[in-house]
């Protein structure tokens, strides 16, 4: 099993791609959106500008610029709405989108943050859920990829280690 839960920045990766929790203009915004494109520098800006925006639920693709990884995979997230307009069907092809994507580029390492679960307030039990679902299901089909859930608070990786013990706890995640 190559899937994993860890606490930390995403913007200090060094893997060939990290995913961003953007919106659909992909001109940037705050949290982790923010936090990457600082330390990406103003190129990433002016990539995403030539982008024209993305579909929430699917995802696009810049280098990464001043970044330590190769690619960034732009995603919008769906705004929690309680839970009766398509959410967690969005979300789980948020990461869905992402993985295509990084395999077409052929990337073998890729982080990805808790999408969603900030400003847009989905709730992190239940994304929890769908990530690693995600995550794992790719996993079992596509050898040799590393994916590491990379959470930035302890309560968001508190919310990622309960659903792992709940569902996977026989297929250990690989330790850091
Ligand atoms: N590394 C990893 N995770 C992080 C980092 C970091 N450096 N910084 C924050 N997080 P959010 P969303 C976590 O709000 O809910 C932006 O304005 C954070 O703790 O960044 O998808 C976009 O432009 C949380 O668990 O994204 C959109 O408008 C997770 O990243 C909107 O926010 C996602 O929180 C997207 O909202």
């Amino acid at each position: 099993m190559s899937v994993s839960v860890v606490l930390g920045d995403i913007t200090v990766s060094h893997v060939d791609a990290i995913v961003n929790a953007a919106n659909c203009s992909l001109l940037g915004g705050s949290g982790v959106d923010g936090a990457i494109h600082r330390a990406a520098g103003p190129e990433l800006l002016r990539a995403c500008q030539a982008l024209g925006g993305c579909e929430t639920g699917q995802a696009k693709i810049t280098p990464a610029f001043a970044l330590p990884c190769r690619y960034v995979i732009h995603t919008p997230g769906p705004i929690w709405r309680g839970g009766g307009h398509n959410e967690a069907a969005l979300l789980a092809s948020c990461y869905r989108s992402c993985l295509s994507l990084a395999l077409e580029y052929g990337c073998r390492s890729v982080d990805f943050p808790s999408i969603s679960t900030g400003v847009y307030g989905f709730p992190l039990p239940q994304a929890a859920h769908i990530a690693l679902r995600e995550l794992v299901a790719f996993d079992r089909t596509h050898e040799g990829m590393v994916l590491r859930m990379v959470c930035h608070t302890q309560e968001a990786l508190r919310a990622y280690q309960v659903d792992w013990n709940m569902f996977y706890q026989e297929t250990k995640p690989h330790e850091e």
